[in-house]
């Protein structure tokens, strides 16, 4: 048959049947045949069906991982048993850079009071006092922060009296901070990112006014985590660009980038899931404006600068940078060229955490890779249907005391999302068309009509999705990889790029069309059998 159609009649015959009943009724709600013209409804954002093979992770994996795990100089610690610090423990490869031997860097260690049996029983409140004391005295660092593991909220222990009392006994020389941030509080990894940016806004941001500004243009790039390098690419870009970047939440970040990011001009949103809130944070008490750009595709990085280029409306700025972007371009096209032919007409399907499903779509464009199906494991209904569901949030400006966040259960009440200055200035700049008002282009804007999308995909639907599509590569993560690739697919990691990486920006690209390039084109995926496969009977022997 036709490769490029996957159906949702077969698919859900293939898939519901197999659950019960009331399992395969939920399911369907997750499962739609995409139609950006008319977006049809997709659950999103509710708990996984117990039993079930998710591929999401948790709170204290959003939280310590993603958010605060690419800050270099704050010590990260881990209170619970030590699996929980050890499994987030650089499995993200996300990476960094100090200025000088001397600048702190503790990413490369793991720090966890690594509880026992004896601290569950009777509590683990002064192991951590110990932990931290310990702390200072190696490595006297700026901040210490505390993360609270699933034990650790069903006992009871006060992780943000105890970083009180901490601070209180080194006489405020530190700044120490928890976060309740115990895996099984929300339905994934988002409520994490949630409850790291509201400590990082009530305990860092905002807190360094003395800044010497290093160019007339600066910005902050919020939800970009330096995955495989990808910052340090779009520091070159800025920098080749002379935009500063004063703060970047959180890829190769430090406690002061964070201090100084309400000093920024503009900030621009990469990751929109994981990060939204601040930015709507630092406008309304700042009044810093905000966008959201994607660095993930060369025609997007050259599209972001042209947006930062706009929003500046600076000659000289905008003469350079459309310098860069014709600069790189040509290079990159090169590269694509060389890809193209093993690349073009290929199939990929992403399933990806909260925005890269998203954003990749436009590198496998750029490559002439279609993409036959996506989802995200925990995304939102706006980062689908690039609406937007607004926040109700009530910031106290001065003393930074946010009173209340919800999301409104009212989701009919969408805003176009970029403020009216914001807008104008745009508007004056480029002229009213050649300004995108919806900012907002989700997943199903994207991807093409009649792609199946699928929410909180299970392991059992990855395994149909594959034996009746078929695509020539698969974007997942590590639970996935390897149970892919025996089926013959190959697998491309998309949170922590395999080995790989950058993929972000210019050099970015060219990494992504190379490394796609080799693995939509080796046929050793499909020349592995396993034993069984290959011999009627198999033998096992044993080796004392
Ligand atoms: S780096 Fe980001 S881009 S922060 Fe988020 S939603 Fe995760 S860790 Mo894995 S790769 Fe993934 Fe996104 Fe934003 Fe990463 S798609 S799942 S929580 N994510
Ligand atoms: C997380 C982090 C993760 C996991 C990736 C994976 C990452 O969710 O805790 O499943 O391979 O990017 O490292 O998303």
């Amino acid at each position: 048959g036709d490769k490029k159609k996957v159906d949702l009649t077969t698919f859900k015959d293939a898939v519901l049947d197999k659950y019960p009943k009331k399992v395969g009724k939920k399911r369907a709600k997750a499962i739609i045949n995409n139609d950006p013209d008319n977006m049809p409804v997709i659950q999103a954002n509710i708990r996984t069906i117990p039993g079930i093979i998710t591929q999401r992770g948790c709170t204290y994996a959003g939280c310590k991982g993603v958010v605060l795990g690419p800050t270099r100089d704050i010590v990260n610690i881990t209170h619970g048993p030590i699996g929980c610090g050890f499994y987030s423990w650089l499995t993200r490869r996300n990476q960094t850079k100090t200025e000088s031997d001397q600048d702190a860097n503790f990413i490369p260690y793991c720090f966890s009071t690594d509880m026992q049996d004896s601290n569950i029983v009777f509590g683990g409140e002064e192991k951590l006092k110990q932990a931290i004391r310990e702390a200072r005295e190696l490595f006297n660092p700026k901040a210490i922060a505390i993360f609270s593991t699933c034990p650790v909220g069903l006992i009871g222990d006060d992780v943000h009296r105890v970083a009180r009392q901490m601070k209180e006994e080194f006489n405020n020389e530190v700044n120490i901070f928890g976060f309740s941030c115990e895996g099984y509080r929300g339905v994934s990894q988002s409520a994490g990112h949630h409850i790291a940016n509201n400590q990082l806004y009530k305990n860092l941001i905002g807190n360094d006014d003395n800044v010497t500004p290093k160019s007339k243009f600066r910005v902050n790039l919020l939800g970009e985590y330096n995955i495989g390098g990808d910052a340090f690419e779009i520091e070159r870009i800025f920098e080749k660009c002379g935009v500063e970047l004063v703060s970047t939440f959180s890829g190769n970040s430090t406690v002061s980038s964070f201090e100084q990011a309400h000093t920024a001009d503009l900030t621009l949103v990469m990751c929109h899931r994981s990060i939204n809130y601040v930015a709507e944070m630092l406008e309304t008490s700042f009044g810093i404006p905000w966008f959201k750009v994607s660095f993930i595709g060369a025609q997007a990085s050259a599209k972001a600068m042209r947006k930062v280029a706009a929003y500046f409306n600076d000659p000289e700025l905008t003469e350079r940078i459309e310098k860069v972007i014709a600069e790189e371009l040509k290079i990159v096209e090169a590269a694509r060229q060389v890809a193209l032919p093993k690349t073009n007409g290929k199939t990929a399907m992403l399933f990806v955490g909260g925005s890269r499903a998203h954003h990749y779509q436009d590198l496998f464009e750029e490559l002439g890779v279609t993409t036959l199906s996506a989802g995200y494991e925990f995304g939102h209904r706006d980062d689908y249907e690039g609406r937007r569901v607004i926040p109700t949030i009530q910031i106290d400006a001065d003393s930074r005391n946010i009173e209340e966040i919800t999301v409104t259960k009212d989701e009919a009440r969408f805003k176009e999302r970029m403020t009216p200055d914001v807008l104008k200035k745009m508007e004056d700049a480029l002229g009213k068309d050649e300004v995108e008002y919806n900012d907002y282009n989700g997943l199903m804007a994207q991807i093409g009509k009649g792609a199946l999308v699928i929410d909180d995909l299970s392991h059992y639907e990855m395994e149909k999705l594959i034996e009746l599509y078929h695509p020539d590569i698969f974007c997942a993560g590590i639970k996935e990889k390897y149970a892919v690739q025996k089926m013959g697919i190959p697998l491309k990691q998309l949170h922590n790029y395999d080995s790989g990486g950058p993929y972000a920006g210019f050099q970015g690209a060219m990494n992504f069309y190379n490394d796609i390039a080799m693995m939509v084109s080796t046929s050793i995926f499909k020349e592995i059998k396993a034993p069984w496969e290959r011999e009627e009977v198999v033998e096992a022997s044993y080796v004392y």
